[in-house]
């Protein structure tokens, strides 16, 4: 008995030392300094949010939960504007905010941006949220919960904010049998099964996780689509979908087969340029906006890896792309159309094809159209140069697409910070003075339309994202597609804050440790430009050796091209020449071999193992360098990790303790299988003093993995 009441009366401390990480950055623990804490209860000790509308009922609702949870105290709604309170409305609902400074702070705000200020009310300090538009009233209402959460100082505020990026989206691969395309964090969020009737509860959270880091847009389906997705029944599942998304600002938009006409119409072609298959989508798009008057529009993968298209039937990408186009137009809808097309019957470099595919084009989309860009001309590589495209075509609103699912950096069992990969992309200098940032927020061309879009990490796991710090993705893309001048680190510190602590050895120990992350992950598996010699098909582990896939560039030794001579792929003009599709600025930097720097060096070229680095070392001594490194600095990280566990409750201590463990064992993996087999073709030694591999080539060649997740 006396066991039992002593259990009882633990467990409590237990469960608060336990969190399971589906509360995500939105945790709202009390603010722990006291003259801090002290500061806030005197500014926001009432809650004055006015307005008629589902967004403002979650406005109010937010900020209550909110503030109670950081202040420790109840905070109360009143209806009266008074002094010393927490105004939050648009100056229609609330005359007190016609003063000159709001007024200024609005004009520059725009629909979706806020003011954040301080203003004396009656003789006393206190604290407004204004906006031209509810949703913008809610974006300030997570801003300012997001200084409380992490500590700043709010007694004397004039922020004003306005996403540079009109269409902050995650792409959802998600299929409909909830198995989700390059998922590690198990299976779809989108239960279409229980769809519509049931609404899980998951689904508001998901939306209110979103509106909280500004993303106002979700594509619900995989790239590689599904034409039932477009049948009646499907659509009032997306429309209950869309039901919820809506007062927090977030539009739905769906994949579109482009053979539906064929495989749900009863259609005999899908002809872009043939007057019934319009006819079809005009119907079909009037049917959807019917469920959903809101609806984005598409996002369409076109004649790439097998996907239906335009081009079956000798049409243009531009000729699909603008048949889609006019049929949304008249509801304001968009079609975004993917630029990730390679051909296996195009034997030229697969870096060189979306390139020459879709610079024809430029130009040729209708106003309603984009053209959604990967990163890098490859694909979601560690580390890869920006997409020649976004230096290309001046006359088409180009879209930034990231992956924030970890497909070939680790996917959930690594801890690999993203912020520093997109900031790497977004600050290259395209080679006309524009930086990749300013040409697809639209300073380049002045476009009105303007994205950044992430494929998800979003699955049915109680954490979401399968790795703790998998959400740490996720938020950094939702920061940077509302500012990509936020850097890697103010991020990471807003997010460690909020996620775990704001004791500043924790976050700066921590914040550390996520920056080097990515560059770790780089050297302990594709270190000095070597990309895709990832195990094919599910892409996890090293499998540099395949050589027996389909098509050529399906297979690891299209990439490093390694021989007896030397190692990389020469994109060159004496090779492929990818290089002359970057303008001349941003190609100097790359294709000299001697210039070329560390990071880019295979990507570009194919150098001599003897070639002599920058470091003194031969190449062939570098890259044992580099994987030795890497995994010595994974190990580096899980001694980091160790250190931090009184700052950090048991369970997600230990979840990430156990995933670091692995993510070394995998760096073990990596370096053995690559040194051993690039040891085939340089004939050299591992450099004295590296411990010698555990196993042999012919042990890691044999691992097979096929259930491995994400197929
Ligand atoms: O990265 C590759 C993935 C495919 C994906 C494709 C794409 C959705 O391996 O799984 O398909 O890119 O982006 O279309």
């Amino acid at each position: 008995m006396r066991k039992l009441t002593f259990l009882l009366l633990l467990l409590p401390c237990l469960t608060a030392f336990a969190e399971n990480g589906y509360d995500l950055w939105l945790r709202y623990k009390k603010v722990s300094n006291k003259a801090l804490l002290q500061s806030y209860q005197q500014r926001l000790h009432a809650i004055v949010a006015p307005g008629n509308s589902p967004t403002m009922d979650i406005v109010r609702q937010e900020l209550q939960q909110g503030l109670s949870g950081l202040l420790g105290a109840n905070i109360p709604l009143t209806a009266a504007p008074r002094a010393g309170a927490l105004i939050a409305g648009t100056p229609q609902q609330q005359p007190l905010l016609r003063n000159a400074a709001i007024t200024a702070g609005l004009a520059k705000a725009g629909n979706e941006g806020f003011v954040l200020s301080t203003q004396n009310i009656n003789g006393q300090p206190c604290t407004v949220i204004a906006a031209n538009t509810d949703i913008g009233v809610l974006y300030g209402a997570f801003h300012l919960l997001r200084l409380l959460q992490t500590e700043q100082p709010i007694a004397s505020l004039h922020i004003v904010s306005a996403p540079r990026i009109r269409l902050r989206m995650l792409n959802h691969w998600d299929n409909l049998n909830r198995t989700v395309e390059r998922g590690y964090a198990g299976f779809s969020i989108w239960n279409w099964h229980t769809l519509p009737d049931y609404i899980d509860p998951r689904y508001i959270d998901y939306a209110r996780a979103n509106a909280s880091i500004g993303i106002n847009g979700a594509v619900l389906t995989n790239v590689n689509a599904n034409a039932t997705m477009l049948t009646a029944p499907y659509l009032e599942k997306v429309k209950a979908l869309a039901d919820v998304f809506r007062p927090y600002g977030i539009r739905v938009y769906l994949t579109a087969r482009f053979s539906a006409p064929l495989e749900i119409g009863g259609l005999k072609t899908a002809d872009p340029l043939d007057p019934g298959v319009q006819q079809w989508w005009q119907q079909k798009v009037k049917e959807i906006y019917q469920y959903i008057p809101d609806f984005g529009g598409f996002l369409v993968k076109a004649n790439s890896e097998g996907q239906p298209g335009p081009q079956d039937y000798h049409r243009t990408h531009a000729d699909g792309a603008n048949m889609l186009a006019d049929a949304v137009a008249p509801f304001n809808g968009i079609v975004i159309w993917r630029a990730f097309v390679y051909s296996h019957t195009n034997p030229l470099d697969r870096h060189t094809q979306a390139y020459d595919e879709f610079t024809p084009l430029d130009g040729r989309f209708r106003k309603n159209v984009m053209l959604q860009v990967k990163n890098g001309a490859i694909d979601f590589m560690p580390r890869e140069p920006f997409h020649p495209l976004f230096g290309a075509m001046p006359h088409t609103p180009l879209m930034m697409e990231f992956q924030v699912t970890q497909e070939y950096l680790g996917q959930a069992t690594n801890l690999v910070y993203l912020a520093p990969l997109y900031k790497e992309v977004l600050e290259s200098n395209t080679g006309n003075g524009y930086t990749v940032a300013q040409v697809i927020d639209g300073t380049r061309s002045h476009d009105t339309l303007t994205g950044m879009a992430g494929v998800a990490n979003i699955g049915n796991d109680i954490n979401w994202c399968g790795h703790p710090f998998a959400q740490a993705n996720w938020y950094a893309l939702g920061r940077l597609a509302w500012d990509h001048s936020l850097s890697s680190a103010a991020i990471a510190n807003e997010w460690l804050r909020m996620t775990f602590t704001n004791d500043a050895h924790f976050v700066d120990t921590a914040a550390a440790m996520m920056l080097r992350s990515r560059e770790i992950y780089v050297q302990s598996t594709n270190p000095l430009g070597l990309h895709h010699i990832m195990g094919t098909g599910h892409h996890y582990g090293p499998a540099p050796w395949v050589d027996n896939q389909a098509r050529p560039e399906w297979n690891p030794v299209y990439y490093h091209k390694a021989d007896s001579v030397g190692i990389g792929f020469d994109r060159t003009a004496t090779g492929s020449n990818a290089l002359a599709q970057y303008l001349p600025k941003a190609r100097e930097q790359w294709e000299d071999l001697r210039a070329c720097p560390d990071a880019y060096l295979l990507w570009f070229h194919h150098a001599p193992w003897q070639y002599r680095m920058r470091s003194g070392r031969t190449l062939w001594d570098e890259l044992c360098y580099q994987y030795y490194t890497g995994a010595a600095r994974t190990a580096a990280m899980q001694q980091t990790w160790n250190k931090l566990q009184p700052y950090v409750d048991q369970q997600r201590f230990r979840e990430v303790a156990m995933l670091l463990g692995i993510q070394h064992k995998e760096a073990i993996w990596w370096r053995n299988a690559c040194l051993l087999y690039f040891q085939t073709f340089s004939r050299l030694p591992i450099p004295a003093g590296y411990e010698r591999p555990a196993a042999t080539l012919e042990y890691y060649k044999s691992l097979r993995f096929p259930y491995a997740p994400g197929i």
